[in-house]
């Protein structure tokens, strides 16, 4: 076994104790087929609102533009596989439904440290053999095509609903990396293992894929509740049902889900008052006490009034009646989408 090789093998295995489920390397050029994939999206506006897509994606598109100094690309999975059946919720419609990703700790944070002290080992254990390393780290955070990288380096393959399965972890995974200028030995490529199974396809309430791995971001629920700005169209507010922050449908229903390992980090496991909100409760919370409450999630991230606006549109698909004259008290809203939520609301209720 030559010097890269016994580093490789020393890395993953840090990898696992660090709590990754899996670790495996490609190139940073070993993505070809994303620059045209990304451009057609673009050209197609599946990215809606998500400005920030189409003016960074040289960078998303080519990871060898985005550090040209790079030559190995390690791709770490971090499970947040949940223990309760994400889906049983839905049929609670007086409460709210959150993600299972957002429902205790922000990702970016957690994964972050644990790459940085992954990084932090691999240009020690470098030192250690002779060499210099240089490394960046990523997790959601800069233009990376992170799924594609990851298919590239074999963690799993893009599903059919876009995001990465794998036969060792089912979906239930985020995914980080670390660019190095080390040459490491690459992993081969995972295929596609979807065959012919489309139940993530067929979840979807509001038929967001246009074809199997492609999808109009602008009608997934996920980007409706997190990134969309504004009133969202009457249509598809009835169809998030009571999703405020995300949806988890696609992922649930993909079969390779028998395979979920358990999360390591605890710090994922559902927060009691965040597994089955009362939309009541929720609907109440002022600037302050929505920041008090969510300090430390990802969902602190939408604000106040975006948040509002999701548990709105959820209480006025609840048909509980004895929501009303909670969407009635925000119709004067200072924020005019909080309002308007709340109107619609108030009168599909009546
Ligand atoms: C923008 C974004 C979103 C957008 C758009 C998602 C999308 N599919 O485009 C929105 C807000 C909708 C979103 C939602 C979610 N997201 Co998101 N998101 C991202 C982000 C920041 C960029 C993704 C991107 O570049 N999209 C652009 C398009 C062009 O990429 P794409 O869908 O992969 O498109 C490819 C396919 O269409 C493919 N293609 C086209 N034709 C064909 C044909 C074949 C045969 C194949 C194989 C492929 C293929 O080519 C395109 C380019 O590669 C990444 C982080 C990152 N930096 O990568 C996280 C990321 C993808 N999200 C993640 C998660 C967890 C989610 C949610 C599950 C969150 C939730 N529960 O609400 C949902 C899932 C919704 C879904 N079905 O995708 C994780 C996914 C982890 C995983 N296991 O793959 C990521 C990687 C973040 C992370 N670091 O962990 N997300
Ligand atoms: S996250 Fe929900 S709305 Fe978005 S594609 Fe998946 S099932 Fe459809």
């Amino acid at each position: 076994m030559n010097m890269g090789s016994l580093l490789k093998e020393a890395l993953v295995e840090r990898a696992l104790e660090e709590g990754f489920v899996s670790c495996r390397i490609c190139r940073p050029w070993d993505v070809p087929e994303v620059p045209g994939r990304l451009a057609a999206y673009i050209d197609a506006e599946y990215h809606g609102q998500m400005g920030w897509m189409a003016e960074r994606s040289h960078w998303r598109g080519d990871p060898a533009l985005l550090w040209p100094e790079a030559r190995s690309v390690i791709m770490l999975a971090e499970s947040y596989a949940p223990k309760h059946d994400p889906t049983e919720i839905l049929r609670h419609r007086e409460r709210g439904a959150i993600s299972v990703y957002a429902q205790n700790k922000d990702y970016h944070d957690l994964v972050k440290k644990r790459l940085k002290r992954l990084a932090r080992w691999l240009i020690e254990a470098a030192k250690a053999q002779g060499s210099e390393a240089e490394v960046k780290v990523f997790v959601d955070t800069a233009p990376v095509p992170e799924k594609a990288l990851g298919q590239a380096a074999g963690l799993g393959w893009q599903g059919k609903h876009s995001n990465l399965v794998s036969r060792d972890w089912g979906n239930w995974a985020f995914i980080g990396s670390v660019f190095t200028t080390l040459e490491l030995p690459v992993d081969l490529a995972e295929p596609d293992r979807c065959g012919s199974f489309r139940s993530c396809l067929d979840a979807c309430p509001t038929d967001a894929f246009v074809a199997p791995y492609q999808l109009d971001a602008r009608r997934c629920i996920s980007y409706l509740t997190i990134e969309y700005k504004g009133p969202i169209e009457e249509e598809l507010r009835a169809k998030l049902g009571n999703r405020i922050y995300g949806c988890d449908d696609c992922l649930a229903a993909c079969p390779w889900n028998k395979f979920a390992v358990a999360a390591s980090d605890l710090r994922y496991a559902a927060r009691a008052d965040l597994m089955a909100p009362k939309l009541a409760e929720l609907a109440v919370l002022d600037d302050a006490a929505f920041r008090a409450k969510f300090s430390g999630s990802p969902i602190k991230r939408i604000g106040r009034d975006r948040f509002v606006r999701n548990v709105l549109y959820a209480i006025g698909n609840s048909k509980d009646a004895s929501l009303r004259p909670v969407a009635q008290a925000l119709v004067d809203d200072a924020d005019a989408t909080v309002a308007d939520a709340a109107r619609w609301a108030a009168q599909r209720l009546e």
